[in-house]
């Protein structure tokens, strides 16, 4: 038989797509791979191929075949492999029907709850729903893996794919891989709920994600940023009152008061005063401001409000100004980067502040470029 002419038309962050690239590499059949944009309308010419314009479609010698399901169904069944049985004998059909079992348990009683998660507002949400998907883990999914049990880790105790990873397997890099603490999607205690409670379905999702054919269209850090700004709740961070009653103080002791941190709370919802200092000496709020920490010791975005006194020379007299300083080190964890730049003008507008610098370096903030930004450029260079 001629080896069949396969457009596949897809975009490699949808899970869905993703389900027909696996169906392909691992069958080993060469396709072309057309991407459709999702950020835009679909173009006419793609919504004669699939009228619903969704991805993915696929061209098979010139058929379209839409639905993921289907798309994955349709090459396993075309193709005889280790991926699916023919479907007689009835042995074979028994096979197939628990092997469709097996997926609609997974996708009705597990992966709604990952959905919610990415939605989740607050990390105590993350948690419950990580809670819930184990749950629905270990009542709907553990016990039909019982049969992987000393045998191969995929469905039926197999050692190469079959369709059931096929179908699930991108959904197992999302649950998995965004459970990492950066990206903020799913709790980072899902890891070791699972070991505990379903260890059958750990080692099945671990070999599964592991699959080179699952994985080698996987980029797991651009997907996660897409579903964090797509799904995610807006963060409303409010900010306390002691942040204004501190700055009000601030403005009232006449230099006494040097400056004032702010940083947002652990659980994100509200800035509040971190410290307050007195001290003259520029150096030691600089080195205050770059020492911060989370709450596991690593290096910690803050606010600041600075009052920079300076001299301009000439018989001009001295001036003071409050300077705002937003401090977000380099390698702070995309979640808290975000959350810091979309609170940064809400507290500086609460403070009436305009001379302000971003800085993610301990260089950005030397005195000279702070004297500079404070005096207008009339001090400083
Ligand atoms: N039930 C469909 C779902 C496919 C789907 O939702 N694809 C999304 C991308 S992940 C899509 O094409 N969205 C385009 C849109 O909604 O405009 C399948 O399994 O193929």
């Amino acid at each position: 038989m001629a080896s069949p002419k396969i457009t596949l038309y897809t975009n490699r962050g949808c899970p869905w797509a993703h389900r027909a690239h696996i169906a392909l590499k691992e069958l080993g059949l060469q396709y072309e791979e057309v991407t459709i944009d999702l950020s835009v309308p679909r173009e006419p010419w793609y919504l004669e191929v699939n009228p619903r314009g969704l991805v993915p479609s696929l061209s098979y010698d010139g058929n379209i075949i839409t639905e993921s399901g289907i798309v994955a169904q349709f090459l396993a069944d075309a193709h005889p492999s280790h991926l699916l049985p023919a479907s007689g004998p009835a042995d074979n059909a028994l096979y197939r029907a628990r092997l469709a079992f097996f997926v609609d348990a997974f996708f009705s009683k597990v992966a709604p709850h990952f959905f919610a998660s990415i939605r989740s507002a607050s990390e105590a949400d993350r948690d419950a729903a990580a809670e819930a998907l184990v749950a629905g883990v270990v009542k709907e999914v553990e016990p039909l893996l019982a049969d992987t049990e000393g045998k191969g880790p995929f469905f039926g105790g197999s050692d190469k794919l079959t369709l059931a990873e096929v179908l699930s397997g991108s959904f197992l890099l999302r649950i998995l891989g965004f459970s990492k603490p950066e990206h903020g999607l799913v709790s980072a205690k899902l890891p070791a709920l699972l070991e505990q409670q379903a260890p059958r379905f750990k080692r099945w999702a671990e070999a599964t994600i592991a699959h080179e054919s699952v994985n080698f269209i996987w980029e797991e850090k651009a997907v996660a940023d897409k579903m964090r700004a797509k799904f995610a709740p807006k963060q409303h961070v409010s900010v306390q009152d002691e942040c204004l009653t501190a700055f009000n103080e601030f403005r009232l002791s006449k230099g006494k008061t040097k400056y004032i941190i702010y940083k947002i709370s652990d659980n994100k919802k509200d800035v509040v005063v971190d410290a307050v200092g007195h001290d003259q000496d520029y150096e030691v709020f600089r080195e205050q401001l770059a020492a911060s920490k989370d709450s596991q010791g690593r290096p910690a975005p803050r606010y600041a409000v600075y009052d920079v006194e300076y001299d301009l020379g000439g018989g001009e007299g001295k001036r003071s100004k409050i300077i705002f300083i937003s401090w977000v080190p380099s390698d702070t964890p995309t979640l808290w980067s975000m959350i810091y730049a979309s609170t940064r003008e809400v507290l500086k507008n609460a403070l009436n502040l305009s001379a302000s610098i971003h800085a993610d370096d301990k260089s950005d903030i030397e005195w000279k470029t702070v004297l500079s930004e404070a005096s207008g450029g009339k001090a400083g260079k």
